[in-house]
């Protein structure tokens, strides 16, 4: 069992509803650890880049549109077997399907304001948390 790296994105919805602090608690309860943290607005050139992945879908300006949209906090996450137990804990990508207990089946709102974002696989965990966070500002 490896040591990961995994970024966690807290979506504007759920930073407008205050849950911060409480789905910080769940990603913490699940084992793991914050090495990196900030608070700000995505660019749209931000959004674009990191959802780039996704630019041939037809929700990506609504998406690039939704992350832009207000106030979001990343979060670079530290654990064992680190993107599978964040993948884990905020459930499947549409609330209504996730589990109960899941971050997304309590502070999700729908498909797209789904409250958190989560890399998906270990490769993807360390590129994502370079493309927000210097080596300098992991703890
Ligand atoms: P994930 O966040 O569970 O990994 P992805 O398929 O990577 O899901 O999609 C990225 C994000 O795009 C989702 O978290 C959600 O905000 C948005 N999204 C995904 N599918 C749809 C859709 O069918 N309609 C609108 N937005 C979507
Ligand atoms: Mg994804």
């Amino acid at each position: 069992m490896a040591l990961e790296k995994t970024l966690s994105i807290i979506k504007p919805n759920a930073v407008a509803k205050k849950n911060i602090g409480a789905i910080i608690h769940m990603l913490e309860g699940a084992g793991l650890r914050v090495m990196g943290m900030k608070m700000g607005n995505l660019t749209q050139r931000d959004a674009e880049q990191f959802y780039a992945i996704h630019k041939d879908r037809a929700f990506f300006k609504e998406l690039v549109s939704f992350m832009t949209s207000g106030t979001v906090v990343i979060l670079a996450l530290e654990g064992t077997n680190a993107v599978v137990k964040n993948r884990d804990i905020m459930g499947a990508t549409d609330p209504k399907k996730a589990a109960p207990n899941t971050i997304r089946a309590k502070f999700g709102e729908g498909i797209e304001a789904n409250a958190v974002h989560g890399s998906d696989s270990v490769e993807n965990g360390i590129n994502e948390v370079a493309f927000f966070f210097a080596e300098r500002e992991l703890c």
